[in-house]
């Protein structure tokens, strides 16, 4: 019993964890997805994505502005991953780039409803000019990518124009770190 004990109180640190990342960075919205994103390669979502927010984690790689950092290039984009949540939310909402850095967009739909997302020029984000970078028609559980260069000190921001969704919130902003 004290051994099965054991291996119970193991896996709950596990799950822990996992909600303890998930909470941090999607707002606890997807607690009953937390184990399912964990397995899905989880980690690198953390160490790529997280950055400031993660504050700590021994596995989370530095984010822009932090000792160690690695910014992406045309070359070899950094990746950063976003969850679009069936709230009308991306988490996480604010993203630190650094200047001039190239950083691909991983974004997933994690509910039904899908999704787009823009990147670019918060004035052009905002008003969903054509010619801005997007990915559309993310639906449930997939990843779509946008890769992006940023030049110039911005604003920058990323949204979804799916009917209704950019009013809700659905939108972030970009900081550029330099
Ligand atoms: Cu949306």
């Amino acid at each position: 019993m004290n051994g099965r004990l054991g291996l119970v109180g193991g896996g709950l640190v596990l799950g822990g964890m996992l909600l303890i990342g998930a909470s941090t960075a999607f707002g606890g919205n997807i607690g009953g997805s937390a184990g399912m994103m964990g397995g899905g390669g989880g980690a690198g979502m953390m160490g790529n994505g997280g950055g400031g927010m993660m504050g700590g984690g021994g596995a989370v790689a530095p984010g822009p502005g932090q000792a160690g950092f690695v910014a992406g290039t045309v070359g070899a984009p950094r990746v950063v991953r976003i969850l679009a949540t069936p709230d009308l939310r991306f988490t996480p909402a604010v993203i630190r780039v650094q200047a001039g850095e190239t950083v691909r967009f991983d974004v997933t739909a994690m509910g039904p409803t899908a999704h787009e997302l823009m990147v670019g020029p918060a004035a052009d984000v905002a008003a969903d000019r054509a010619g801005t970078p997007e990915a559309s028609d993310i639906g449930m559980m997939q990843t779509k990518s946008i890769t992006y260069t940023f030049e110039g000190d911005g604003p920058f921001a990323f949204a979804c124009h799916v009917t209704g969704h950019y009013e809700a919130g659905m939108r972030g902003v970009i900081e550029v770190v330099r």
